[in-house]
């Protein structure tokens, strides 16, 4: 492979090259008009405008980059996050160009990205589910049998939702037949899909999910779990790796059935499979993400491996080069999402331009970020600004290091998540690692964290005013002598 373009922008499109780039690989962006001027469209080798600044004009355009790519002579294209990393269509289109699509075949995107046909695949494999149903609904009165036999609550989810699209608790009986129509007529709306299925409702359960890597060979590792609990709408603002609560046992069973997920569908590459743990530390498979997600860094921090390297390795056909036994969790590490959002007016976006942006840098901190002093945040794309990942020795160490990595962050122009993740560092339940999905509708309160930041900002002006004086005493000397 001697050229790879990014599908993609931003960080992660930054990050992907940054490999390539140390693998000897040349690299190409494509970019919207609204991107001209980006950080990834400067580091890459050659850069090509492929549309308009929305998505459905440029970096969802499977066809245009698949023609840039035939023009270029690229070999392999790396679909990065969101956009079309998880589109069956575009993976098989690449192949059948003769571009390497860099993830796994089209099958298995195709059956991961189904909730009903994900099930179907992984029964033989005696993978832990949550009770309920493997079959799309079509008698409501029977599926209203299973409900009572599985116990309300229940959830109705969309087989073709995901990351929480096309979900709806039902409490009981009574709201069942009503809520079940609704969830169909939804998904239909929705996904094109109207198939829906049952599970019982885990009431305060953990997001937990393992990190697996597969090769052409018939090796499936686990790089370990990130913990996800820590989200907001389904959006996750801080993960860590490894979880505060799963034993050696635990780790390894579901690392287990993590592989047998993969397995399952025939798996290549770099992909996730998601975990409920209930409060007994029983697991239960949700869904895999047939990606390299957002927040890799963390398993790339506690085992030493670059998971974009592994991907390239394992897309042309090298063999992984390291046995499970190989493979130890060495300290802790933590990120926060840095959103250009305000978390003091419900999360609003908040775009504008980065009149000041200057990020920490130092021992345990890392930043994959994809933003310069001085640009505009386009609003056509996710706010996602950068992500900061701060590494120890322990979970405690980490925490602190992300805390002074926060104080260290000097963003101006917009608000951002910044003084959010404080608050959850800060928070005895996170601190403690008692804590669930549940986390930040139970505990955040903007109000709290507005005292805080004035609180904040009262010191620092004391401070800077204690100086101030200092340096009127230095600067008037020369005047009294
Ligand atoms: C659940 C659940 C409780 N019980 N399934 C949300 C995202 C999607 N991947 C699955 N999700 C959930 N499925 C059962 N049977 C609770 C959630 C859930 C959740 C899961 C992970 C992280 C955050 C969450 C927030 C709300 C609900």
């Amino acid at each position: 492979m001697k050229k790879i373009l990014v599908a993609n922008r931003g960080e992660i499109a930054l990050r992907v090259m940054k490999t390539a780039k140390k693998m000897g690989i040349k690299t190409v962006a494509v970019y919207s008009v609204a991107d001209r001027n980006a950080p990834h469209v400067k580091f890459a080798d050659e850069a090509v405008c492929i549309g308009e600044a929305p998505s459905n004009q440029s970096y969802l355009l499977g066809d245009k980059i698949i023609e840039v790519a035939k023009t270029l002579g690229v070999d392999g294209i790396h679909p990065g996050y969101g956009f079309l990393s998880e589109n069956a269509d575009f993976a098989e289109l690449a192949e059948k160009n003769n571009i390497t699509f860099i993830g796994p075949k089209s099958k298995a995107i195709k059956i991961m990205g189904s909730k009903l046909a994900a099930k179907d695949a992984v029964k033989a494999y005696n993978i832990p589910m949550v009770p309920g149903v493997d079959e799309a609904i079509t008698d409501v009165e029977k599926a209203k049998l299973i409900a009572k036999e599985i116990g309300f609550p229940i959830l109705i989810k969309a087989s073709a939702g995901g990351g929480g699209k096309g979900m709806r608790a039902v409490e009981n009986e009574a709201d069942f037949e009503s809520q079940m129509n609704r969830a169909i007529s939804e998904a239909v709306a929705a996904f094109g899909d109207g198939s829906v299925f049952i599970e019982k409702y885990v009431a305060s359960p953990r997001h937990i999910e393992i990190q697996v890597m597969a090769d052409s060979h018939g090796n499936i590792l686990y790089l370990f779990e990130r913990e996800c609990s820590i989200q907001r709408r389904h959006q996750k603002v801080v993960e860590e790796a490894p979880s505060a609560v799963l034993t050696p046992e635990i780790r390894k069973a579901m690392g287990e059935a993590a592989v047998k997920v993969a397995e399952s569908c025939d798996y290549l590459g770099a992909g996730t499979v998601e975990f409920l743990l209930d409060e007994n530390k029983n697991f239960y498979f949700l869904e895999m993400n047939t990606r390299l997600q957002v927040e890799h860094p963390v398993t790339e921090m506690i085992t030493g491996m670059d998971l974009v390297e592994m991907q390239i390795r394992v897309a042309r056909g090298e063999a992984l080069n390291i046995k499970q036994e190989d493979l130890k969790i060495n300290g802790h590490a933590m990120e926060l999402r840095v959103y250009a959002e305000d978390p003091l007016n419900d999360f609003l976006p908040n775009v504008g331009r980065l009149d000041v942006y200057q990020i920490p840098e130092g021992e345990g901190i890392r930043v994959d970020n994809g933003f310069e002093q001085g640009m505009d945040i386009p609003i056509y794309y996710d706010p996602m600004l950068s992500k900061l990942i701060t590494y120890g020795k322990t979970r405690e160490e980490a925490i602190q290091k992300m805390i002074e990595a926060i104080d260290a962050y000097h963003i101006e122009g917009v608000s951002t998540t910044l003084p959010f993740g404080k608050f959850v560092m800060e928070h005895e339940a996170f601190r403690s690692g008692n804590f669930d999905t549940h986390f930040v509708k139970k505990y955040y309160d903007s109000e709290v964290l507005k005292a805080q930041m004035l609180k904040e900002a009262e010191i620092a002006a004391y401070v800077a005013l204690k100086q101030y004086m200092e340096d009127q005493k230095v600067l008037r000397l020369p005047n009294q002598l």
